[in-house]
């Protein structure tokens, strides 16, 4: 069966010296689950395939004990391999319709989305989350063509707000989030409370892997995007 999924605080990693230093990538994402992210996506794009494996296998068994479910970034290969929970991918990567021809039902396959159009495929295609970005622009990753801001954003769940089948699809939005503005995010991405879609959760990357106490950092983020609703 598909795992029923708390998408609030969901944790992006990277393995690369100027976020993560010299520290272990298992020991700080073992600190972040400690803290209480909710899901945990291993994206490396620099380790070899086996090292991936590996790695995945560590972070697995870590996210199992606290009953997170680990999703893979582009690999859909590295996904089976180790069974975890499913994988996440982006516009250049295998589509969501092929992926979920390998994986079957019971897995979860996320996508990223810049625009309405590329949101509407993949709600067609079946995936079971957006990952909807960039919102600000990072240092994390440089290359992003397409910084969409808060309002791209909730162009975005204001169209998934149409019909019943993208109401209910999850959301979670990347890009430059931080404890400074997680709450503004949250609050500023829905256009309507009660008729717009909200965000299921946000998505981070350096406000958890950089920091120095990831398990704090973590628990941080998670009260803020808790206590972030507006008054409906
Ligand atoms: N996709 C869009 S922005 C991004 C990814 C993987 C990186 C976000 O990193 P950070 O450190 O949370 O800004
Ligand atoms: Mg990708």
């Amino acid at each position: 069966m598909k795992p029923t999924v708390d998408y609030s605080l969901y944790l992006v990693t990277d393995s690369t010296e100027a976020i993560l230093g010299k520290r272990n990538l298992v020991h700080v994402v073992e600190e972040a689950l400690k803290g209480g992210v909710t899901v945990v996506q291993y994206r490396d794009k620099k380790s070899d395939t086996g090292a991936l494996i590996s790695t995945a296998k560590a972070l697995h068994e870590k996210c199992l004990q606290h009953k997170v479910p680990l999703i893979i970034n582009d690999r859909v290969d590295v996904a089976l391999a180790v069974d975890c929970e499913g994988v996440h991918l982006g516009q250049d990567d295998m589509s969501v319709f092929e992926a979920r021809k390998i994986l079957g039902s019971t897995k979860i396959i996320g996508a990223t989305v810049s625009t309405i159009q590329e949101a509407k495929v993949a709600v067609e295609h079946g995936a079971d989350y957006l990952g909807i970005g960039t919102v600000y622009a990072t240092d994390t990753k440089k290359n992003t063509k397409d910084i969409i801001g808060v309002y791209g954003v909730r162009q975005i769940l204001h169209h998934l707000s149409h019909n019943e089948k993208s109401f209910s699809i999850d959301t979670v939005c990347i890009g430059g989030i931080n404890a400074s503005n997680i709450q503004r995010v949250h609050q500023q991405t829905c256009a309507r409370p009660g008729y717009s879609k909200q965000l299921s959760g946000v998505a981070v990357v350096s406000a958890i892997i950089a920091s120095a106490d990831p398990q704090s950092a973590a628990q941080h983020l998670i009260h803020l995007f808790k206590n972030s609703n507006r008054p409906k």
